[in-house]
């Protein structure tokens, strides 16, 4: 049995959405973000780094999305979740997954998430940051009509979380991002993906 810890509408919703699109036995645990629960020290023996997801299987604990969703392929390759087969396929998979964590979830997160909130100059800057990385996605990145062209991946949950975030901040514009409005409502509507927003008391947007 595999448990995620998780933070309603973080980015460990990536994680979330791969286990339930691969049909995974698992179970959640919840770590309330606001309330610090990150830095307390038990679950800091789980994660020292402080932030959610952690994914505990029965060999130990993994960290890191990136790391989670290869995982949750390679345990359960019937899901077809990532071309397993194929070096050069699961590199691109990888190449846009880790895109993700250490250009978009960033430049987005700054926006959503700094405490105190942006203001002025700084959020503007924020801003422009982080629409110039959903530009680099509209017209480099996402192939369509999922991330990575004609099939479903692992990579549709992931990339869903962060559009998910601009969507709400107001950023993703119809006209400028015509295939990041797409693709949301697309993975939006997978049954999964609705499963896993019920559970984490959210709503499609
Ligand atoms: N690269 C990491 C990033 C993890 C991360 O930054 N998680 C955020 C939520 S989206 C968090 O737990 N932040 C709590 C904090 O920084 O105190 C991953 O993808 O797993």
């Amino acid at each position: 049995m595999l448990k995620l810890y998780y933070s309603p509408g973080a980015c460990a919703m990536g994680s979330h959405i791969a286990l339930e699109e691969a049909g995974a036995d698992y179970v959640l645990e919840k770590i309330d973000l606001a309330k610090g629960e990150q830095k307390r020290p038990e679950y800091l023996a789980i994660n020292p780094n402080g932030v959610t997801p952690a994914l505990a299987t029965p060999q130990g604990i993994i960290t890191q999305n990136v790391a989670i969703l290869a995982y949750v392929a390679q345990t359960h390759p019937h899901a077809q979740l990532a071309d397993l087969d194929d070096p050069f396929a699961f590199g691109r998979l990888q190449a846009f997954n880790a895109w993700l964590t250490s250009a978009l979830h960033p430049a987005i997160g700054k926006v959503v998430f700094s405490r105190p909130p942006l203001e002025g100059a700084a959020r503007d800057a924020a801003v422009e940051a982080a629409l110039a990385k959903y530009d680099l996605a509209e017209h480099h990145m996402l192939v369509g009509p999922w991330a990575l062209g004609e099939d479903h991946s692992l990579t549709d949950g992931y990339l869903m979380v962060f559009t998910r975030w601009g969507r709400q901040a107001g950023l993703l514009d119809k006209a400028r991002f015509p295939k990041l409005n797409a693709h949301l409502d697309l993975v939006q509507s997978r049954p999964a993906v609705q499963r896993v927003l019920h559970m984490e008391g959210l709503q499609p947007i």
